[in-house]
């Protein structure tokens, strides 16, 4: 679904003070950032998503089914309205209000989907140095999930336990250096949900293949549970289950896509989380595969 604006339209080729009006109109805190990309202020400062002030040039206005969630006047008859306007060069560059799945939990959709390539990219010099393997658990399970790191500290799991270490234990060597775009990515995203000062130390790489799944667990071998993880989707799409604090607790499934960015902080930190088993498909840039990147400070 996208709404394109006949006022977008007009500033995007004028300058970069008329994109700050622009997002003005939208009562949205933004600024731009060196490189003149919006960055979005805490979204606590978004208390709705409010376009009734926008002139929209929807093309779909006067479609009676309205399945952009816009009404006749152009208003949004939905919690979420996402627009893809072509304000920042990139025509992929959707400026999508966040998701708020749960409080300290919002789905950035698409943040990452102009960067992909950028990010495939710089990790397979990655992957070259760091491959994928599979781990096994303190039980002696072999995960189906494929795993690699980059970053100062990597996450391991071994018949001896769980536990971040500096040390690729299949090399011997330090784990890969994480590659600036995967880094500028995950504070951009950190920074649209409230986190100013973002610095990863740890990102755990996750492949899945068809039928790969990751039971529900906490992510709770990090030091410090004040910083957000931020979690990006590539490839092939996957049911997400959200649960509560504890592992019974009922789920809520939420379908992450290529692009797709969560930021999970706050009281979303330690509730119980799992994949379901990847369906079979093809992905354009991925093929038969999904992989997830999660940034975290583990130290
Ligand atoms: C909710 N990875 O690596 S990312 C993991 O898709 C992990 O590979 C999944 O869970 C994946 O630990 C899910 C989403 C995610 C990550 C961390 C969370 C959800 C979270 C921490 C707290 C709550
Ligand atoms: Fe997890």
């Amino acid at each position: 679904m996208s709404a394109r604006a006949s006022s977008a339209d007009r500033v995007a080729s004028e300058n970069a003070a008329q994109r700050i009006a622009m997002i003005d109109w939208r009562r949205v805190a933004a600024d731009l950032d060196a490189e003149g990309n919006a960055v979005i202020g805490p979204v606590w400062d978004i208390s709705i998503w409010d376009i009734s002030n926008f002139e929209i040039g929807c093309n779909e206005r006067r479609c009676k089914n309205a399945p952009h969630g816009l009404n006749k006047s152009g208003v949004s008859t939905a919690g979420q309205v996402r627009m893809t306007i072509d304000l920042f060069e990139s025509s992929d560059d959707t400026m999508a209000p966040p998701e708020i799945l749960a409080p300290g939990a919002m789905v950035l959709r698409g943040h990452a989907t102009a960067d992909a390539a950028t990010l495939l990219a710089a990790l397979d010099g990655v992957l070259a140095q760091a491959p994928f393997r599979h781990m096994v658990t303190p039980g002696g399970f072999r995960m189906s999930v494929a795993m690699t790191n980059c970053g100062a500290y990597g996450w391991i799991t071994d018949k001896t336990g769980y536990r971040y270490g500096r040390v690729d234990p299949d090399s011997g060597r330090d784990w890969p250096p994480t590659p600036a775009p995967l880094l500028r990515l995950a504070a951009r995203a950190a920074a649209q949900a409230g986190y100013s000062e973002f610095v990863p130390d740890a990102c755990l790489i996750n492949r899945y293949v068809p039928g790969t799944r990751l039971s529900l667990h906490q992510d709770k071998d990090e030091a410090d549970f004040t910083a957000p993880v931020v979690s990006v989707s590539l490839g092939l799409p996957a049911i997400f289950l959200f649960g509560g604090m504890r592992r019974a607790d009922t789920t809520q499934r939420v379908t992450l896509l290529h692009g797709d960015v969560v930021v999970w902080g706050g009281a979303a930190r330690l509730r119980y989380h799992g994949v379901l088993p990847l369906k079979a498909g093809h992905h354009a840039l991925l093929g038969e595969q999904r992989i997830n990147l999660t940034f975290r400070k583990a130290a």
